[in-house]
């Protein structure tokens, strides 16, 4: 992608034939200030992926329904309450083949359900801020819920930083405090999310409706991703090929 370079990948393996695995609906943790840049998630499956296997699901045209800020720390959503009716009404599926990339705004729902075939699931995911911005992380803590904390951080502190958890003063190397922003989240209802959603796209192919294109031909085995657990990692991309990954890329592929 022009202008654009990676901080952050991911990787999601779904056992076979298991009831647990499945994703619930979110936005990715925002990474960039949404109101001057847009971040986006390319989401790459190692296997052909649909509904049987947990291809991935998204909300036609959610990204760009509300300005949600997403911390890593883990903060209340404004569509917390109506995950469930998210997922099972709103949320299209979108089937691909090996190789191909699902790329999409990082504030588009998104989620996946479980795998019911018998085999392995592994789908690798990146995250690309434009050139010229440094990554952001933004805090939320549980005990001064109204506001949020915007920390700059390097590409390097990303290779270590830990999903859910509270990064606070003394901050790390690689992080620096920017500022304090206010957080008030109003949960959605039912109406709310039904005026801000155009009916045609709840049954339309999110493809058309979400600013997402599908490209094909990644080249997989060019992949440097980092992955940190057998289920769900994340972690920057590194310029060193990773040996644990390697090794289950090549195991997978037995
Ligand atoms: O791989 C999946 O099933 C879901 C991945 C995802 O939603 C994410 O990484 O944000």
């Amino acid at each position: 992608m022009p202008h654009y370079y990676p901080c952050l990948s991911s990787y999601v393996v779904k056992r076979g034939n298991s009831s647990q695995g499945g994703v619930p609906i979110h936005q990715d943790y925002s990474m960039v200030d949404f109101e001057q840049h847009t971040a986006v998630h390319i989401w790459c499956p190692l296997i052909d992926v649909d509904e049987t296997n947990g291809c991935l699901k998204a909300v036609a045209g959610s990204h760009k329904f509300f300005n949600h800020i997403v911390a890593v720390s883990g903060n209340p959503a404004p569509y917390g309450p109506l995950r469930k009716l998210l997922e099972e009404e709103y949320a299209v599926p979108v089937p691909m083949p090996a190789g191909s990339a699902f790329i999409f705004d990082e504030r588009l729902l998104h989620c996946s359900n479980e795998n019911h075939t018998d085999a392995l699931r592994i789908a690798v995911g990146g995250v690309m801020i434009p050139e010229g911005c440094t990554p952001l992380l933004y805090m939320w803590d549980k005990d001064k819920p109204e506001q949020l904390t915007v920390l700059e951080v390097s590409v390097e502190y990303l290779t270590q930083f830990k999903i859910g958890v509270l990064i606070k003063e003394p901050y790390p190397q690689g992080v620096k405090f920017l500022k304090t922003i206010s957080n008030k989240v109003v949960p959605l209802t039912t109406d709310d999310f039904t005026s801000l959603h155009p009916s045609a796209a709840k049954v339309a192919d999110s493809r058309d409706q979400c600013s997402i294109c599908i490209d094909t031909n990644i080249q997989i085995a060019n992949s440097q991703t980092r992955g940190k657990s057998d289920l769900h990692g994340s972690s920057s991309l590194s310029n060193k090929r990773n040996r644990w990954f390697n090794y289950l890329i090549a195991w997978l592929q037995r």
